[in-house]
């Protein structure tokens, strides 16, 4: 692997460009945080790669980001990002966490085994809908799969539009039907649970074990979350490949838009409904139900999408509510130094 890219294989676009003054552009290094630590994120400039502590100071960095930094490497701001994919973050915490950003494609990947399941490819969907990233549907494990046919007609069902390939992750010929997407300057984040292949298919299309990959378990297909952290790859072909660790639960927030993108044919007929708030539920004249019902739509698809759009409302409010509660300690933390100072003065 060569130590020196140009700013363009790194992923630099126009976009990224505009944000800078003229001065900036002269003097400042430009760097992408190809992967993140506890409390540092690895930067990528052209000539070197670097650690940088994050202090509480500086902002929330999400792998795929493009920092400015001064002569001496120093942090000295985060530009602007094109794309970003977040989630609530798992279990009870109520908080977002940042998965990745800058990408220009989304590899959707899942394997062709009890695993596959089109409630999760829909979550992943409206993700990719929401932030307007390229999504393309990896189905793995061509190689042990006896009707992949089958696979394949459940997506194309869902969405005849939609971009699907499927491969055996790992054979380097079967791989190659994915260089279309793996070209110079842009950035592919692969996401999918655990045990898929997601790491299979990087050491693949890279040649060489840069991640560690581990056998499924034998009872559910399940994964058993081998890769920890994200890390962006640099392909010989000037790709860039972004592995995540396999998610238990993505869970949606502030993603209607996505939602609503990725379930186009119900917001469609919902226009029909007879009332314009129809929750598609027990109402009378509802266009939506009456597909279901003569079997144009697909049931399960309908209650995944209520589902959806339920969970992102409820995750944005709690996320908002949350957010609204840190500021109001904040606040409260400052008027209690500031009375404190004010009797110390007086
Ligand atoms: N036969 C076959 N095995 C595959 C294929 N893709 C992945 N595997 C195997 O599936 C297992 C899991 O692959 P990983 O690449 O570790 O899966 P992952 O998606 O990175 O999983 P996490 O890192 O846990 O999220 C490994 O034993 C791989 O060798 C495939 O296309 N065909
Ligand atoms: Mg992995
Ligand atoms: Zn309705």
């Amino acid at each position: 692997m060569s130590n020196f890219y140009s700013l363009s294989q790194l992923g630099w676009k126009p976009f990224f460009q505009q944000q800078l003054d003229l001065e900036e552009w002269e003097n400042a290094t430009l760097g992408r945080v190809v992967s993140q630590e506890r409390s540092a994120i690895i930067v990528q400039t052209p000539e070197s790669r670097m650690l940088i502590q994050v202090t509480m100071d500086m902002p929330l960095f999400s792998v795929g980001d493009w920092i400015l930094l001064d002569s001496s490497g120093a942090f000295v701001r985060l530009l602007e990002r094109f794309s970003l994919f977040s989630r609530k973050a798992a279990g009870e915490k109520s908080h977002v966490q940042l998965i990745a950003s800058n990408i220009d494609t989304l590899f959707i990947v899942s394997s062709m085994n009890r695993d596959f399941n089109l409630n999760r490819i829909e979550r992943y969907l409206a993700l990719a809908n929401e932030t307007g990233v390229e999504p393309v549907i990896v189905l793995t494990k061509l190689d042990i799969c006896d009707e992949p046919e089958l696979y394949i007609e459940q997506i194309k069902a869902m969405d005849p539009f939609l971009q699907s390939v499927t491969v055996n992750s790992l054979d380097q010929a079967s791989v190659r039907k994915l260089d279309e997407w793996c070209v110079e300057g842009r950035t592919v984040a692969l996401l999918g649970s655990s045990g898929v292949g997601k790491s299979t298919l990087i050491n693949t299309l890279l040649g060489e074990s840069a991640q560690e990959t581990n056998a499924i378990r034998e009872d559910d297909a399940k994964g058993r979350h081998t890769t920890t952290s994200r890390t962006i790859h640099f392909l010989s072909s000037g790709g860039l490949l972004l592995d995540t660790p396999g998610m238990r639960e993505l869970q949606l927030a502030g993603c209607e838009q996505g939602v609503e993108e990725t379930f186009s044919e119900i917001t469609e007929l919902a226009e029909q409904c007879r009332f314009g708030d129809c929750q598609h539920e027990h109402e009378p004249g509802c266009a939506v139900r009456a597909a279901v019902d003569s079997g144009r739509l697909d049931e399960r698809r309908l209650s995944n999408y209520l589902k959806l759009i339920k969970e992102q409302a409820f995750n944005s409010a709690t996320l908002a509510e949350k957010r609204a509660r840190d500021r109001d300690f904040g606040r409260m933390v400052r008027s209690v130094t500031k009375s404190k100072q004010n009797k110390r003065n007086s």
